[in-house]
């Protein structure tokens, strides 16, 4: 064990360590307790099976369909190797070049977050993995990570984001890497300190993220330019974005006009930006709109422009047709049978509809095919989980709620009983967007008319309410926060009556947040893991504590006692197994346990029952808690 645990320690691996290195490393002393990985495993099926789901039966789902692909790596090349050979610079300069759309797509990252409350699991995403860089080479990228899917990985998948990140990167080399980054808040939904963000920004390149889609939930430039800083830094490409929101084509509504998009792109261009992101997160921009926006910013910047919408009111795959007119170089898709309504457009309906003119993407439209009857069968898995949307929504442009938004939000009002009232959540919505003075609705701040919301309706509030006693009502701490400036500055200011209700005579910052904040202190932070945990600590493990304590903790002591369980098929994550069933868990490469589940138990007098399995056709009993 010394050994091992010379060899994978970090300094070791990173040529960082002199001859003093095991005196002054303590933790190459600390060895694993023997773990029992069989009987953690079983202790989780036993447990999901008893108290899991309401007790309902694990679904008989049909087999996952993986298409074939050869294992050849001649087709192992793309636009990974043109960024690693020819940098940033020239791999922007590459992409101006292309004559025909390139596409990235979002089916790991946004098309989930929007369609299933962000709950894809990565073995869902390894096992197609491979397929998909083999059968899509020709993709400009695939957006993999970021966003919410940092934080529900943890929080209720139970797995490690970063194991999701460097085993894509393992299956997928030849094409580039993007993430969701919410610039100074990170992937989380508070601003941090400003090492942090580098830290984040550093670890992630290093892992395997190649295009940073770096934006502020305010627009609010002061807030990005660290982010695009430390992104030019790591040799990575900075795609600098503006969040579309409101409508240019309603001359009635001047906040956000095209004036307004184009001082925006410039002063992007001139902060560094490789590429300029056009981040339509509720699908607001109109086919007219999305003509003129494109058209504006081709001619005031020299950048390639990438445009990512979601489709909830219909009108996404018109809205890329236009945009593809006026010369915009990427959109954002996602595979069929993972697109639409709040998702992203369908990359094969894109596909046929660019047919007969000369900027049709260069990718194999069967393939496609392939890989979306996988992902029908994976999203089976996820059925509770739909927002129950069944068809265009238009109403998206009167609430303007972020397609990433809309399932998680909606997961939230159930939680609190509000399941009933989500028409009044929604109108309420959009009723405090004016309350605010009308911002940009992009996660944090959508986050924060989101609870507003919520806590109006539950509260049964009305606007009059706020103005007439605000000074005696107790606000969520996330409006109180934003009011303050915590998250930033919106455009043209906060309203000021409201702020002074919000904030109750605490005075609101109008400095980056940032400044304010103390530098983490990432050795503390590496010393109190180690010694909390009892085991090595990587460097992935310190800044996730420093993004979220609380939410990386509970994941410890879950691994702790269960371990890792993104090694079980989803079915069985979520439902545990029926009575009789066998289960294959390949819980390492060329390591698999058989687990046949032989007959649970009535409750003893104490709650429990005992859980009788087969493990490698030995058998294994486990206590179990009953918690119905
Ligand atoms: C996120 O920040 O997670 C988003 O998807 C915003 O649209
Ligand atoms: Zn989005």
């Amino acid at each position: 064990h010394f050994l091992e645990n010379v060899i994978m320690h970090e300094n070791f691996l990173s040529g960082e360590y002199d001859t003093t290195f095991i005196d002054h490393t303590p933790e190459l002393f600390v060895f694993p307790k023997r773990k029992d990985r069989g009987t953690k495993m079983l202790s989780y099926i036993a447990h999901t099976t008893v108290n899991g789901v309401g007790g309902r039966e694990k679904p008989n789902y049909p087999a996952l369909k993986i298409p074939k692909v050869k294992n050849a790596n001649e087709e192992f090349f793309g636009t990974k190797q043109i960024l690693d050979e020819q940098g940033p610079e020239g791999l922007a300069k590459w992409l101006k070049d292309q004559k025909e759309v390139l596409l990235t797509d979002t089916t790991f990252r946004d098309a989930h977050q929007s369609l299933l409350a962000t709950r894809i699991r990565t073995k869902d995403m390894l096992d197609i993995a491979e397929p998909t860089a083999k059968l899509l080479p020709n993709l400009f990228s695939v957006e993999m990570w970021g966003g919410a899917t940092f934080d529900v990985a943890y929080r209720f998948l139970k797995e490690d984001p970063w194991h999701r990140l460097l085993k894509l990167r393992e299956k997928m080399p030849n094409v580039l890497f993007q993430m969701l980054l919410r610039a100074s808040n990170a992937v989380g939904y508070k601003n941090y300190p400003d090492n942090v963000i580098s830290e984040f920004i550093q670890k992630s390149s290093s892992a395997g993220i190649d295009v940073f889609r770096i934006f502020d939930s305010l627009n609010w430039i002061e807030g990005m330019r660290l982010a695009i800083e430390s992104v030019r830094e790591n040799n990575k490409i900075a795609e600098a974005t503006l969040c579309y929101t409101g409508d240019i084509l309603d001359k009635g509504r001047t906040k956000y006009d095209l004036d307004y998009y184009k001082n925006m792109a410039k002063e992007l261009e001139v902060s560094g930006a490789h590429i300029l992101g056009i981040k339509d997160m509720a699908g607001l921009l109109k086919p007219e709109a999305a003509y003129q926006l494109i058209s504006t910013l081709k001619e005031s910047t020299d950048l390639p422009i990438h445009l990512h919408t979601h489709d909830t009111s219909g009108n996404g795959i018109y809205t890329y047709a236009r945009a593809i007119q006026a010369g915009v170089d990427v959109v954002d898709v996602a595979v069929g049978s993972m697109a639409g309504h709040t998702s992203q457009p369908s990359a094969q309906t894109l596909y046929h509809a660019l047919e007969g003119t000369d900027r049709q993407p260069k990718i194999n439209v069967e393939n496609y095919e392939k890989l979306s009857t996988y992902w029908e069968g994976v999203r089976g898995y996820y059925s509770d989980l739909e927002n129950g949307m069944k068809a265009p929504h238009t109403e998206v442009y009167f609430h303007e709620m972020p397609g990433g938004q809309y399932s998680n939000l909606q997961q939230q009002a159930i939680a609190v009983g509000l399941g009933e009232r989500w028409d009044e959540v929604k109108a309420m919505y959009r009723n405090v967007n004016d309350m605010f003075g009308d911002i940009v609705k992009v996660t944090p701040s959508s986050k924060v008319i989101g609870d507003m919301a919520l806590f109006m309706v539950q509260n049964n509030l009305t606007e009059d309410d706020i103005y007439e006693r605000g000074e005696s009502i107790d606000f969520p701490d996330s409006v109180i926060e934003f009011i303050q400036g915590m998250i930033g500055q919106p455009y043209q200011g906060f309203p000021k009556e409201l702020q002074r209700i919000i904030l109750k005579g605490k005075e609101p910052i109008t400095v980056r947040p940032g400044e304010l904040l103390d530098p983490v202190d990432f050795v503390e932070i590496r010393n109190t893991l180690f010694k909390t945990l009892n085991r090595q600590v990587t460097s992935f493990d310190v800044i996730s504590y420093a993004l979220y304590p609380k939410v990386f903790m509970d994941y410890q002591k879950f691994y702790e006692e269960y371990g890792d369980m993104s090694v079980l098929d989803t079915p069985t994550f979520f439902f545990g197994m029926n009575l009789g069933e066998e289960i294959e868990v390949e819980i390492e490469k060329g390591k698999t346990l058989f687990v046949r589940l032989i007959s649970i138990s009535q409750p003893e007098p104490d709650g429990t029952r005992t859980v009788y399995f087969e493990l490698n056709g030995q058998p294994r009993q486990i206590n179990i808690k009953d918690e119905n």
